[in-house]
């Protein structure tokens, strides 16, 4: 290894590295032990731990080149292989940004760790921190297992590991099914199909899901062409897809979104967009005029999760809302709540006032739909009529409710 230079050898009781002097090299240790010890700034010395041969030490400093954080002696006669900060920076050098940055920031909470964790050490005799230390290791884990995931997730986009299933939404008085609510899956080739609760908020977070919501939209439109070759009377139905806060920061949504109902020849009315209170929230740039477009054009715009704690009313004038999805939550204790079924009745009549429609989300029970058909709610979605199925059986569900095809 180009890295690994000549060999030093320091004899049993010398000092190697001294705490808060400037680290030059870390070392690979091929032979013998050494002990660490840290002076705090009441000037006891705490004893860290040993380390023998396969380990590395120094390697702190030759990465964010603050001084040394521990002082070690060799316990032993000690041989030692130096890799010097020139060596190390030539090779990060050639190494992605992203990657150097990673490692700064990991090696700054380490840094944090070990400072808060070695006053708690001389503070309490049975050291809870080591407790500690290990559950910040976990999170630390948790920063790579991110950055892993945002890399696979890069290639399910590119490499069509990303699916759609699909929910159906019907009509309450009809019974017959309206539209599907697409619903995104991650079929990992290792760890099978991941739930969208799993990668949803990491592909936010690295703006990753702007791809994804690309790639969703162009499939829902692709979809309903296939869907309407096999059911040609039924040209009537929409497709809702999620949108989080991320897509409206994108530039290029609108023109990207219409370019493909064009390319596809889907009408706008078919899609439907579903947003959360939480967005409207957030106020992305850009939303009220995003969201006034599209319903322009003729696309639904729903209100997902409606009534989960961040309800203004006000943004039902603002912005160019048509329908509202009352939260499962709601659906699921209406029942045994007074409280849950007045609001359930409220945001029932609000609608009717305000000439917004209504889905009822998350229904499983017989009953709950019995009691929303009785206070007329118009729309519902949930386990009761169908899970969310592949499209494959998207087919098999409107022969179900809508009937056959006439010849
Ligand atoms: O699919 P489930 O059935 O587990 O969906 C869980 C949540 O994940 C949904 O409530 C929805 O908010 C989110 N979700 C599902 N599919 C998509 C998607 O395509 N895009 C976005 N942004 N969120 C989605
Ligand atoms: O986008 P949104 O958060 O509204 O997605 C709806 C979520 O609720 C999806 O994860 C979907 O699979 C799930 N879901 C749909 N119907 C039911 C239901 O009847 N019961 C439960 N528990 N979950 C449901
Ligand atoms: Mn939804």
């Amino acid at each position: 290894m180009q890295t690994l230079k000549a060999e030093k050898v320091f004899k049993a009781g010398e000092v190697i590295m001294t705490q808060g002097d400037a680290g030059l090299c870390a070392y690979f240790i091929q032979e013998g032990r050494v002990g660490i010890v840290v002076e705090k700034s009441d000037g006891k010395l705490l004893h860290m731990g040993t380390r023998g041969p396969g380990s590395i030490i120094g390697e702190m400093a030759i990465v964010d080149n603050q001084p040394r954080s521990a002082t070690i002696k060799s316990l032993e006669n000690c041989t030692l292989l130096e890799i010097t900060k020139d060596d190390f920076a030539r090779s990060v050098r050639g190494a992605d940004p992203i990657v150097r940055l990673i490692a700064q920031v990991i090696l700054m909470r380490y840094r944090d760790i070990l400072r808060r964790s070695q006053t708690l050490l001389a503070d309490s005799a049975d050291s809870p921190s080591a407790e500690e230390l290990e559950r910040e290791y976990a999170e630390q884990i948790n920063v790579v297992e991110a950055i892993k995931m945002a890399n696979e997730f890069k290639v399910a986009i590119a490499c069509q590991q990303l699916i759609l299933n699909y929910q159906p939404i019907l009509s309450m008085e009809t019974g017959r099914i309206l539209g599907f609510e697409a619903l995104m899956r991650w079929q990992h080739p290792e760890r099978g199909l991941i739930p969208p609760d799993m990668f949803i908020p990491m592909a936010e977070d690295s703006g990753l899901i702007v791809d994804a919501s690309r790639w969703a939209i162009r499939e829902v439109c692709q979809m309903l062409n296939r869907l309407d070759k096999a059911r040609p009377d039924m040209q009537d139905l929409y497709v809702s897809v999620n949108l989080s806060a991320t897509d409206f920061d994108d530039e290029s949504f609108l023109d990207n979104l219409y370019d493909t109902l064009e390319e596809t020849g889907i009408p706008a009315h078919r899609i439907h967009i579903e947003i959360t209170e939480r967005l409207l929230l957030k106020q992305p740039k850009n939303v009220k005029e995003t969201l006034d477009s599209c319903r322009a054009r003729g696309m639904g715009i729903v209100i997902d999760d409606f009534g989960t704690g961040y309800s203004s009313l006000s943004y039902l004038h603002q912005y160019p809302i048509d329908t509202l999805k009352i939260d499962q939550s709601f659906i699921r204790k209406m029942r045994e709540d007074a409280i849950v079924f007045g609001l359930v009745k409220s945001i029932l009549s609000l609608s009717q006032n305000m000439n917004i429609r209504i889905i009822a989300e998350g229904v499983e029970e017989f009953e709950e739909s019995a009691l929303l058909n009785e206070l007329e709610c118009e729309m519902a979605q949930g386990y009761f009529y169908s899970r969310p199925v592949d499209e494959m059986q998207v087919l098999d569900l409107l022969l179900k409710h809508n009937g056959s095809c006439p010849a």
